[in-house]
């Protein structure tokens, strides 16, 4: 397996595009069109489970980097594992905090990290142990994951994290309005549906990072 060739991610248009669409060519069509509009992909198990891993060698042709999203959650020696795996295709691995500093810890010495804080959806328990997690992230992360849907728990995050990047998911799908997240301290804002379910992903992608890079 060749190296790698590492993109970072730069803070532009503070849009990351969610990559899960099954089917590949789609999905990449989709990410071509859109591309100038966008500082990063998204790809997540849906991408990945139907194309298979190499399916991942396809995003090098492209000039943004790509941040896996499996969400790891296993022992340090197994998520270590996942990760070294990944990083010979991805710039990016999110990871879940919840499994404590050794998991993050082992992840974060063979890929850059995104660590999930908190989540969108309701009914979860990651929410009691978000600030413990964003701490945990303050010493090994690129940055962590907060929820678009929960201005308060970015903010909160934010406290803690100081200048690590916020991600933030949950955006026009999930009801959170596009620029709430970034107005609440995240730096950029996940989308998906909003974008590839649209009638011209190109169009809206270009609606969205505008709104965003207009933000202070
Ligand atoms: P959509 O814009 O279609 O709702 O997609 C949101 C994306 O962000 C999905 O890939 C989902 O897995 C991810 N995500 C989320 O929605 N909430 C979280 O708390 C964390 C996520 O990674």
């Amino acid at each position: 397996m060749k190296k790698h060739n590492k993109k970072e991610i730069v803070k532009k248009n503070r849009l990351i595009f969610a990559v899960d669409i099954e089917d590949k060519n789609k999905a990449l069509d989709i990410c071509k069109d859109i591309e100038e509009f966008v500082d990063a992909f998204k790809v997540g198990l849906p991408f990945v489970l139907s194309n298979g891993i190499e399916s991942l060698a396809e995003f090098e042709n492209l000039k943004k980097p790509v941040i896996a999203d499996f969400k790891i959650a296993d022992i340090p020696y197994i998520s270590r594992k996942i990760c070294e795996i990944l990083s010979e295709y991805v710039d990016y691995v999110i990871v879940h905090g919840f499994l404590g500093e050794e998991t993050v810890k082992a992840c974060s010495e063979v890929v850059d990290l995104f660590v999930v804080a908190d989540m969108t959806h309701r009914g979860h328990f990651i929410s009691k142990h978000s600030e413990e997690i964003a701490r945990i992230a303050n010493r090994y992360a690129k940055g962590v994951v907060a929820p678009a849907t929960n201005p308060t728990s970015i903010r909160n995050i934010r406290k803690i994290v100081g200048d690590l990047y916020i991600i933030s998911p949950g955006v026009v799908a999930q009801g959170a309005e596009v620029g709430t997240a970034i107005r609440n301290g995240a730096d950029f804002e996940i989308v998906g549906r909003g974008i590839y379910l649209s009638r011209n992903p190109k169009k809206e992608a270009e609606k969205i990072s505008d709104i965003l890079k207009s933000l202070p």
